[in-house]
């Protein structure tokens, strides 16, 4: 369903260096002692997550990643080069299973989370270490530890930071189209939308946001109306909920009743839906709203419930830089 990407990669530790064998060798001292140094640890495979990353479509064209091998050791009891890091960069909500047994190995869920994937092979140690009474001069070194080599898999479920609902047909897809970089299919009629929408929400400081847009919430949706609740699970996981209001041709001919009919609706899904962060959008105030009152007296209505509320057109984009601010204050700090 939409959110999900999928890539297929290999990950190999670097291998350890090996230990060397060396004698000191000093005019003053023709029998030195063993002062091979130890070989240098191999690189790791490190994963780490980005917001800055939507997709793992930067992955498909690279499936090996190798960490440096370590370098041997050396005379004068001189250690080898640890050799480097590889960091793969992924996007936030990746989960990693190993391909073979189906392990999860990590998941990723916030930005610059990191871990090791797989460790480099421990270096060998030179022959100094292996001096005993019995032989001073010790002609072996150790090997350096292999690297390990993974096939996993990467799962990216998206995490959005907001999450856009509404009974259908009030503009979120409108709403997302102007907020973001997508392109959601907008039609005059309900249930146009039938899978989740994600769009990426930049300001100029590239900094960024994403939004899941999903299918209209109708109510009786608990009982299988309309697409029901189906695609809740897409904005259990985001932090901050925008509620989108039609104040032009409400549903139940009020707007506040709307809203409580959509709260309603997410309570039963799940508790925490209405205890998450939110805005009520009142969208369509190009048009004339139902009713008697005024826009400004609807937006009041929702201050006395204790909500906060913007009065927008997400046709004509008036109100959305407002909109697009308050929700970078909220959500990024
Ligand atoms: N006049 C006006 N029309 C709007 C506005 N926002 C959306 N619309 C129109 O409302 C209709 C529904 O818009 P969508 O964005 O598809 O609504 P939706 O909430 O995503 O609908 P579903 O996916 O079916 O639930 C379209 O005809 C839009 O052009 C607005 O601010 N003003
Ligand atoms: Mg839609």
């Amino acid at each position: 369903m939409g959110f999900i990407d999928e890539a297929e990669i290999t990950v190999k530790s670097g291998d350890g260096g090996a230990g060397c064998v060396s004698f000191r060798r000093e005019r003053s001292l023709p029998k030195g002692g063993p002062d091979g140094g130890d070989g240098g640890k191999g690189g790791n495979v490190v994963i780490k997550a980005s917001r800055r990353l939507h997709s793992l479509y930067d992955l498909h064209s690279k499936i090996l990643f190798k960490g440096q091998n370590g370098k041997p050791g050396r005379g004068n009891n001189r250690s080898g080069k640890k050799g480097k890091d590889i960091e793969i960069l992924v996007p936030v909500g990746i989960m990693v299973r190993d391909q073979e047994t189906g392990e999860l190995l990590a998941d990723l869920v916030y930005d610059n989370q990191h871990m090791i994937l797989v460790e480099g092979g421990a270096g060998g140690k030179g022959n100094s270490h292996f001096v005993t009474a019995a032989n001073r001069a010790p002609r072996f070194a150790q090997e350096g530890q292999k690297g390990t080599e993974k096939r996993l898999k990467l799962e990216l479920k998206l995490v959005a930071d907001i999450g856009i609902v509404g009974l259908p047909n009030t503009g979120k897809s409108t709403l997302l189209s102007r907020i973001s970089h997508a392109h959601p299919k907008i039609d005059n009629y309900p249930f146009t939308t039938v899978a989740p929408n994600l769009g990426v929400m930049s300001f100029d400081d590239e900094q960024s946001l994403t939004v899941a847009d999903i299918p209209g919430l109708v109510e009786g949706a608990s009982s299988g109306k309309g697409l029901g609740h189906r695609f809740l699970q897409h904005i259990e996981r985001t932090g901050f909920l925008l509620h989108v209001l039609d104040v032009n041709q409400p549903h139940s001919g009020d707007v506040v009743k709307d809203f409580s009919i959509l709260r309603q609706e997410l309570e039963r899904f799940h508790p925490c839906l209405t205890e998450k962060d939110q805005v009520v959008v009142i969208n369509k105030i190009d048009l004339k709203p139902f009713g008697k009152k005024s826009i400004q007296e609807i937006c009041r209505s929702f201050h006395d419930l204790g909500h906060e509320c913007l009065a927008i057109s997400a046709l004509t984009g008036q109100g959305v830089e407002e909109l697009r601010q308050l929700l970078r204050e909220k959500v990024i700090s």
